[in-house]
């Protein structure tokens, strides 16, 4: 069949509009119909050619939610009609990650899912019989796509696509980091460091379990109002302090006790670190940082006990907790429309990433 999708032909370039042909499911693997999908900073930055893992040409993007149109041979979880939203990180529930219930991060098809193909080693999208690559398992930029069944999560069918796509990346993995990697407790001390799309659900999440002082830190002062609306309790900007550590130091009377890093810059982690207090600070990474980046700190920041952490995907099991969290959001025990900004056409998509690195999008969302 033939697809609209968005290509990403090389990096730093902007993506063209394509009419792909896509082929059918094979074995495992299921149709679906792209309703809507979010744009995270994660496609900006492989995008922008700093991923090592970034390859051309390719269909990018992976928080969408849409519809099965078919599946192939031997998929039994998921039928036609199915409401889904794709995870790039899968859940087998039988390889050695899956089984250990120490970790989300299945690793059943993620050799073959690194290198954008689908688990037999081939692509499902060509142009004029060029193979076109899939990106992280899921390539949300197109309006139908092909999926691993295990890479699906199946959602009821009253929630709305275009709020839910979010669930997808940004929500999950924010919430997720919270609530399954650090496991923060109540009245416990939280500091974000970047109040985006990620960092700000982070924030949610953290007013969710009951903590104490939530104290978000940004460059971009126009993030303080809507970070104070999702629970944020005190902001700074870093260009306003001498120091950010000192500054948090004082106000949590000597330091987080759960900092999270939502920028992927090596700096902020270090600082993100170094605010957490001494004995027991826990400081979780969730910010992707560039190729050859590497992070610091003195070794006696952990002799002295805090912990540096990263979380992917927010720890979440996407199959079994990706439903659970549709479910809070059309209970109302989490919100998530006010974080999405701007609603836009695929045609429109490379305004969504002007829009990001302008910083006056929370979330864009392409509504197919
Ligand atoms: P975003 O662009 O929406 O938000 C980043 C925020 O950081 C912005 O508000 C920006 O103003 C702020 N910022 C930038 N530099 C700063 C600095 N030096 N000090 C303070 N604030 C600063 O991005 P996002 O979609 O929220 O993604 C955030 C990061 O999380 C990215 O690196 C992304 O790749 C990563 N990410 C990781 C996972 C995961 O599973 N680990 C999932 C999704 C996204
Ligand atoms: N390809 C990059 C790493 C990118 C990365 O860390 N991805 C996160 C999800 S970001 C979603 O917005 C993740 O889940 N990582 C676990 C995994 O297995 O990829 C690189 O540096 O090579
Ligand atoms: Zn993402």
């Amino acid at each position: 069949m033939k697809t609209q999708a968005a290509v990403a032909w090389q990096a730093g370039a902007p993506l063209t509009i394509e009419t792909v042909d896509l082929a059918g499911p094979r074995e495992g693997e299921v149709l679906v119909e792209l309703k809507a999908t979010g744009i995270c900073h994660t496609d900006y930055y492989t995008l922008s050619g700093a991923d090592p893992e970034g390859l051309f040409p390719a269909i990018l993007g992976h928080e969408g939610a849409g519809v099965v149109v078919d599946v192939g041979p031997g998929v039994k979880s998921l039928k036609k009609g199915d409401h889904v939203i794709p995870l790039y990180t899968p859940e087998c529930r039988e390889c050695k990650f899956c089984l250990s219930q120490k970790t989300n991060l299945c690793q059943a098809i993620r050799s073959t899912q690194g290198r954008g193909l689908m688990p037999d080693g081939t692509s499902r999208f060509s142009i004029d019989g060029t193979p076109i690559l899939h990106y992280m398992g899921t390539s949300t930029f197109s309006n139908y796509t092909v999926v691993p069944e295990i890479a699906l999560a199946k959602i009821r069918d009253d929630a709305p696509f275009d709020t839910v796509c979010y669930i997808g990346c940004g929500v999950t993995t924010g919430l997720g980091a919270v609530i399954f990697t650090a496991k923060v407790e109540a009245g416990a001390n939280v500091v974000v460091f970047g109040l985006g799309g990620i960092g700000l659900n982070v924030i949610q999440g953290a007013k969710l379990v009951g903590a104490g002082k939530i104290i978000g830190v940004d460059v971009n002062p126009a993030r303080e109002a809507m970070a104070r609306k999702y629970g944020m309790t005190d902001f700074i900007n870093p260009n306003e302090v001498d120091n950010v550590v000192d500054a948090i130091i004082q106000l949590t009377d000597g330091g987080a006790d759960y900092s999270f890093e939502c920028i992927g810059n090596v700096d902020t982690m270090r600082q993100a670190l170094e605010c957490s207090h001494k004995g027991w600070g826990q400081s979780i990474i969730i910010g992707v940082a560039a190729a050859g980046e590497e992070i610091r700190t003195r070794p006696f920041q952990l002799v002295t006990g805090r912990v540096w952490k990263g979380s992917a995907f927010g720890g979440a099991r996407g199959r079994t907790d990706v439903p659970k969290i549709v479910d809070w959001y059309m209970e109302n025990r989490i919100s998530i429309d006010d974080m999405i900004t701007h609603r836009l056409t695929l045609d429109q998509i490379n305004d969504g990433f002007d829009l990001m690195k302008r910083g006056e999008s929370i979330r864009s969302v392409v509504v197919y």
